[in-house]
């Protein structure tokens, strides 16, 4: 995609933009194995790597958490660790979107390695500003770049269509900081949007998206790249450990 075939008023309008694979299957093979390096590198020094896993048993019930002790759920931030998805970053493919939809170039603001191995936990429906930011600036643009096929089945992404218009800040269920009230959620709205390894989804911080549990039994990675305007500077520089 060229920042020429960027349907900029479909993102506006939806909130989401999904495009076509910008890496060969070696390259994407590259970006599995450098996945795997990073999980292994944090296993072997949690001393100095736990600040930045997730585990997955601390996002599942307990009969699903069962066989998945000491199985990671999500590293955050990788920049620091990697100099290949640093460089990814910003890979021209990736930030001329981003930058065609904000108008102007871009900074990185947030990095993140998201495993969903086989049984890997779903995220529930939520919106990524209400539940997680709210900090810095809510002019941001997030990208999940997959490095295996996303399907329904292995928890690919689902999207509410135009749910972040008006930038609405919906209320969370009752005892939850993280998932939105069901209530709020309209299931005739929802659309799947499932993609091949390689292929992208941008979307909106206010956008409601939720992805399933990873019912089979492959991994469904991806990275995950958030943005904002490069004139608003390097804004969350801070989220590095140590
Ligand atoms: O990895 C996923 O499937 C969803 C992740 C997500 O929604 C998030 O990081 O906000």
């Amino acid at each position: 995609m060229n920042t020429k075939q960027v349907d900029v008023q479909q993102y506006l309008e939806d909130g989401y933009l999904t495009s076509e694979a910008i890496f060969s299957e070696q390259e994407l093979e590259v970006l599995r194995v450098e996945s795997d390096r990073l999980v292994e590198l944090c296993l072997s020094d949690l001393g100095q790597h736990e600040p930045r896993i997730q585990w997955e048993k601390n996002y599942l019930t307990r009969e699903e958490a069962k066989g998945m002790e000491g199985v990671i759920r999500k590293l955050e931030p990788i920049i620091d660790i990697s100099p290949i998805f640093a460089e990814m970053a910003f890979h021209k493919g990736i930030i001329e979107p981003v930058s065609a939809i904000f108008g102007e170039p871009v900074e990185l603001f947030e990095d993140k390695l998201n495993l969903k191995l086989p049984n890997g936990s779903p995220y529930p429906w939520h919106q990524d500003w209400n539940c997680c930011w709210r900090a810095h600036t809510d002019q941001l643009i997030t990208c999940f770049i997959y490095l295996d096929d996303a399907n329904e089945e292995n928890g690919c992404l689902k999207v509410v269509p135009g749910s972040h218009l008006g930038k609405p800040m919906l209320p969370f269920k009752q005892g939850s900081t993280f998932e939105i009230d069901p209530a709020y959620v309209d299931q005739t709205k929802i659309v799947p949007c499932p993609l091949k390894a390689g292929e992208m989804i941008f979307f909106d911080p206010y956008l409601l998206h939720y992805s399933a549990i990873n019912r089979t039994r492959s991994p469904r990675r991806c990275i995950i790249y958030t943005y904002n305007p490069a004139s608003l500077g390097k804004v969350n520089e801070n989220r590095f450990p140590g």
